[in-house]
């Protein structure tokens, strides 16, 4: 079981209550799928992702980047238990959708550069070191049914 420090519980719950699920969502999305273009594949079905501006541009893209953001909120709302919380999706991205897991390290890499921007002087290294710790726990879940 997850321990978590007074510090680090009101830093999640704070962020993510301040979050704009919206911009965040798209721009942390859209930037994985240009810096990791591989990881465009599992999106088919998104239209025009030929290049930056197109990924921008792209409202499934945003629409889906909003989809995880929310997908998140569960981990925040269940930091105590965010393995159990994500059995179901851990299964999904798995057996169904055939993610490979590592791709959920570099969205939550993409998120926290995204989150970093947003926050500018308050992202202090106590604070990225709480959200560092926040994403490894829900990428690690995610991974879970993996093995
Ligand atoms: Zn994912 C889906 C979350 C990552 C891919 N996702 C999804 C959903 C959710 C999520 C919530 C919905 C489900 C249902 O419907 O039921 N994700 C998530 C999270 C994360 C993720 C939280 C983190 C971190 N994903 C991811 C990645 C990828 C993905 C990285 C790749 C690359 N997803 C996906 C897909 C899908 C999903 C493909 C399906 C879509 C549609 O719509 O179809």
């Amino acid at each position: 079981m997850v321990e978590w420090t007074e510090f680090e519980r009101a830093t999640i719950q704070g962020l993510f209550s301040k979050m704009d699920y919206d911009t965040v969502g798209q721009q942390s999305l859209a930037r994985c799928l240009i810096v990791y273009p591989w990881t465009q594949r599992y999106f088919g079905d998104f239209g025009n992702l030929y290049n930056a501006a197109a990924i921008m541009g792209n409202s499934k893209v945003a629409a889906h980047g909003k989809v995880i953001l929310h997908g998140l909120d569960r981990a925040v709302k269940n930091m105590d238990n965010i393995k159990a919380t994500y059995a179901e999706l851990s299964v999904l991205h798995s057996e169904k959708l055939h993610v490979e897991p590592d791709n959920f390290r570099l969205l939550s890499d993409c998120m926290t550069i995204v989150v970093a921007a947003k926050l500018g002087a308050a992202f202090t290294p106590d604070v990225q070191a709480a959200l560092q710790k926040f994403l490894a726990i829900v990428v690690s879940s995610l991974g879970r049914q993996y093995h």
